[in-house]
């Protein structure tokens, strides 16, 4: 079964990892936010891309949720040592990935093509496209102004509300032709549990690709969310307080009603917990299933990504 599976970071390399699990190898093709991507000392640096990358490659480091398992961290220390900023922490190895993107990104190659060459070179079975080649720069309004994505998320720790987001460059950014094959030989589009506004947000920003998830839908390929949001809170990062501060419900709920509102799906996977949310869920117009959502280890993976095919062929209410 050919799936596409839309994805931010952590959340989103996990359901991926579990897809990459049950399904034969190229099958899976994840399309990835690029609204997080951004330059530091001179190099391009895909946050997500790479969580996604590593984690499908069986080197992700587990328990931060990106980097490379076994890092070490002399180029950091000396970089501190030389009294340059050292508060977006690149590990020794994952260094490498930056140096052989941007040196290629420099010669003239897509985003797409690096994305490429990078998973066969770690033997990845499935295709990790960036969601285009074009730059995509998420910003986010706090009170105290704009502020560029990995500001706001890692330096500044999450810290401030978010009152505004956009997605510079997104209206200029056009779907590759690698995400439009996959998605026109999808049998199944999944959206992972991240981030509905930063992470899945930017995605379907890029113009046209909407519009292919809608033409795969009327074929009959079924489109369906896991919520990254349980009991209220985001699994991980600050999806919860950001639906908060822009007006909406903090649950999956709202995930559910933001993803209607973009025409986006069919079906949508919530938590054990959120089961009273169900009827409501329904009656956006969708098929509900509810299952274990918490992916504690590779095996919760894998069950969740069968729990979220079976439900998006409709063996569920
Ligand atoms: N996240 C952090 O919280 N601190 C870091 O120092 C950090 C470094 C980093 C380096 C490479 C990379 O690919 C990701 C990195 N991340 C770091 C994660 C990342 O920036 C965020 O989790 C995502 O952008 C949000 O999905």
């Amino acid at each position: 079964m050919r799936v596409v599976c839309l994805a931010g970071g952590v959340g989103g390399a996990k359901l991926a990892d579990g897809l990459q699990q049950i399904l034969a190898s190229g099958e899976l093709t994840v399309v990835v936010n690029t609204g997080d991507d951004f330059e530091i000392h001179s190099l391009t640096i895909c946050p997500d891309h790479d969580t996604v990358l590593y984690t499908l490659a069986g080197i992700a480091e587990r328990n931060q949720g990106w980097g490379l398992s076994g890092e070490t961290w002399a180029v950091m220390g000396q970089l501190a040592r030389l009294g340059d900023e050292t508060w977006f922490r690149l590990g020794d190895r994952d260094l490498a990935t930056h140096l052989f993107r941007t040196e290629r990104l420099r010669r003239g190659d897509r985003l797409t093509d690096v994305a490429l060459e990078l998973a066969r070179s770690l033997g990845v079975p499935s295709q990790v496209l960036p969601m285009t080649d074009g730059p995509v720069r998420t910003r986010v309004r706090t009170a105290d102004g704009w502020l560029d994505f990995q500001d706001y998320f890692v330096r500044l720790h999450q810290e401030p509300d978010v009152l505004e987001v956009r997605f510079e460059g997104a209206e200029q950014a056009a779907v590759s032709p690698e995400v439009r094959d996959a998605i026109r030989s999808a049998e199944a589009i999944v959206v992972a549990p991240s981030n509905p506004i930063v992470s899945i947000g930017p995605i379907l920003a890029v113009p046209g690709l909407l519009e292919e998830i809608a033409a795969a839908r009327q074929r009959g390929v079924p489109s369906i969310a896991v919520s990254g949001i349980v009991g209220g809170k985001a699994l991980r990062g600050p999806a919860d307080r950001m639906l908060a501060s822009l007006g909406e419900e903090p649950s999956a709920l709202g995930v559910a009603r933001r993803y209607v509102a973009a025409g986006l799906l069919d079906a949508f996977v919530l938590d054990r917990q959120d089961e009273r949310l169900a009827a409501e869920v329904r009656a956006l117009g969708l098929r509900v299933a509810a299952t274990d959502t918490v992916m504690t280890d590779i095996e919760s993976r894998a069950s969740l990504a069968r729990e979220t095919l079976s439900a998006a062929e409709g063996a569920t209410s």
